[in-house]
């Protein structure tokens, strides 16, 4: 399945080849951009808050199919966003759509596409360099939120990519729900942090990653499927609510180990 392998391999070591959207940047207001990743690992969609903002997000993915969606629409209601003009569009001061397959963009990816391929030969030579249409959408959202107490919710009805939600010492709530995979980390805040189901897909086809931080840290990662991995960090954290088989380390806190629990290191 193409999809997932994409998705299981994105830790390969790739080159970035071409940060080259990156959107004006402006004194106090967050910022939505993207990336693209490379033949077969199409794009990124990333979003960073401002220092001193509280920011409050959702995000929708649509078109294309699971794991490469055509476009995604970002809203936050805490903050001004900022946007690359090529990729994006704005709907009003808080809310901007990002398209994978922007006709203004179809130039520059090109150009991407040719130097990847280029770069591909130099490690793997005779690999081939036919660009793989299909395989160009958004895989990925990443969100960096920063400090401030930031929220964040999947939008029902979004097509699952991978999400990655990150906060720092704030108190956060992030609730992502599905998503193909999923990672949440925050810092030293009381955080609220929940994975939540996919529907429709077959046992093993999602997971997420949990890192809390200090602070009392109340986690939900009852999604359906074991195999998730929680770190809940220092402090006085109730047991993680999880389904049998999810992974807990207790040597990144978890001190209390809720029945069916898998511990490892
Ligand atoms: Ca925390
Ligand atoms: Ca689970
Ligand atoms: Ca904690």
């Amino acid at each position: 399945m193409q999809v997932r392998g994409n998705i299981r391999g994105r830790g390969a070591a790739i080159a970035c080849l071409a940060v080259v959207l990156a959107a004006p940047q402006a004194a106090s207001a967050s910022r939505a951009a993207l990336t693209y990743e490379g033949p077969g690992y199409g794009y990124e969609f990333y979003y960073e808050g401002s220092p001193g903002e509280s920011n409050v997000v959702t995000h929708r993915a649509f078109g294309g199919s699971p794991g490469e969606a055509d476009a995604i629409t970002v809203t936050d209601t805490g903050a001004t966003i900022e946007y690359d003009p090529v990729a994006c569009t704005a709907n009003g001061p808080h809310e901007v759509t990002c398209a994978s397959f922007n006709p203004a963009s179809q130039g520059l990816d090109f150009a991407n596409r040719a130097a990847a391929c280029a770069a591909s030969q130099v490690s793997q030579p005779g690999a081939s360099c036919i660009p793989d249409l299909d395989d160009e959408g958004f895989q990925r959202a990443r969100f960096m939120l920063g400090d401030g107490d930031n929220r964040y919710e999947s939008s029902a009805g979004t097509v699952p990519i991978g999400v990655t939600v990150i906060g720092a010492d704030g108190d956060n709530a992030f609730s992502v729900r599905g998503e193909l995979w999923t990672s949440l980390g925050t810092g030293d805040g009381d955080d609220d942090l929940r994975v939540g189901p996919l529907a429709g897909l077959l046992p093993g086809t999602a997971w997420g990653s949990v890192e809390a931080g200090g602070g009392a840290d109340r986690i939900d990662v009852r999604n359906g499927q074991a195999g998730d991995r929680v770190r809940c960090g220092d402090g006085p954290d109730p047991a993680p609510k999880i389904d049998s088989g999810d992974q807990l380390q207790p040597e990144h806190g978890c001190e209390r180990v809720p029945p069916g629990a898998i511990l490892v290191p």
